[in-house]
């Protein structure tokens, strides 16, 4: 399939970014100053007009079907278990967090594990900056699929890479570095035919790739999943579910930050000691909007000519915007 048409758009977005178009950052701090009832930026930051920017990271959630990705997802956002099974075709999400002072923005895709789009998911592989792959630790098939998914993945975004070396840059077989989680769900079942020490086994032979064993219905691990993804990335562990505090955004009604300092009636007893001595906040995005097609190729450019440079930085997991005039093509 051939996205060479993407570098039209690329250069019609780029010479459109100073006319209007905020930052992410600007929108952020917007949605968690001001509150969604007050904010329409809210459905609409990092989409269409902006590339994606600093502090801006995609988590792509993988695996087979029915193995409780939608609801990791949704407990990591707050959400309650749902024992019901819909199948998912593709959710977006978005999270915003403020984080010593910074604008973090986390946008989540959860996936369909039956992938009934091949080039999507491809273009989800590149667009992907970090990754949680999801099995069931009573199916074997599941985790034989959680290993294909990330063969895929690096395979995918080193040919992307190799690609996209042109010029004076000699093509190089470096595998890129691809924080990711690969998480054992339903551990509360009884039947297991996946043994924690064979996940961690595979996962200890692999670069940047932690194993943990989950259980979305009883809420167990949630946050170790999110806390190791996050350290795999170098990213602020406060981002993970249980470190910073929640701003709700419910009821349209202005959700301002909390002051960095709690105050000494602040409910000391609720809190956990981690949130207590942080001011980390984050805010679940409601009514966000999934960034076009056209958004994701130009993401896709961004991160896959951007590539080379972050290998030779292993600790920078962050996407960095980079003028590219030549075309991608997506195999
Ligand atoms: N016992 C148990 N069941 C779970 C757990 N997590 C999810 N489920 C159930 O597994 C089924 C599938 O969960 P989903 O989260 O929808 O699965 P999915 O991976 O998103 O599936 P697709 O969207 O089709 O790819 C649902 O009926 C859930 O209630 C868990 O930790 N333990
Ligand atoms: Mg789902």
């Amino acid at each position: 399939m051939n996205w060479s048409s993407c570098a039209n758009w690329f250069c019609v977005l780029n010479n459109s970014k100073g006319k209007g178009a905020s930052s992410p950052s600007d929108q952020a701090t917007s949605v968690i100053t001001s509150g969604p009832g007050a904010s329409p930026a809210s459905s609409t930051s990092c989409d269409d007009q902006v590339p994606p920017s600093k502090n801006c990271y995609r988590l792509i959630v993988l695996g087979s079907a029915r193995v409780g990705k939608t609801c990791l997802v949704q407990r990591f956002l707050g959400g309650k278990f749902d024992d019901n099974y819909t199948p998912t075709i593709e959710d977006f999400h978005r999270k915003l967090y403020r984080i010593r002072g910074e604008i973090y923005q986390l946008d989540i895709l959860d996936t369909s594990g039956n992938h009934p789009f091949p080039a999507m998911r491809r273009l989800s592989f590149l667009t992907g900056d970090i990754f949680i792959i999801v099995f069931s630790m009573d199916s074997r098939d599941t985790f034989e699929e959680a290993i294909r998914l990330r063969e895929q993945i690096l395979e995918t975004k080193l040919s992307a890479a190799a690609a996209s070396s042109t010029g004076g840059i000699a093509r190089r077989k470096i595998l890129p570095r691809v924080p990711m989680v690969i998480a054992g769900n339903k551990c509360d079942k009884e039947m297991r035919t996946v043994t924690p020490e064979e996940a961690k086994n595979y996962c200890s032979s692999q670069e940047c790739c932690t194993f943990v064993e989950v259980s979305a219905k009883r809420s167990y691990k949630v946050d170790e999943v999110f806390y190791q993804l996050f350290l795999n990335a170098n990213l602020p562990l406060e981002m993970a579910p249980n470190h910073h505090k929640r701003v709700s955004a419910n009821f349209g009604s202005p959700c301002p930050l909390p002051p960095s300092a709690l105050p000494s009636h602040a409910k000391k007893y609720t809190l956990s000691v981690k949130r207590r001595l942080s001011d980390a906040c984050g805010v679940v995005t409601p009514n966000v909007r999934r960034p076009s097609i056209r958004t994701d190729l130009m993401i896709m450019r961004t991160k896959t000519c951007c590539t080379t440079d972050n290998n030779s930085n292993p600790n920078s997991p962050g996407l960095r915007l980079r003028s590219v005039k030549n075309n991608c093509t997506l195999q």
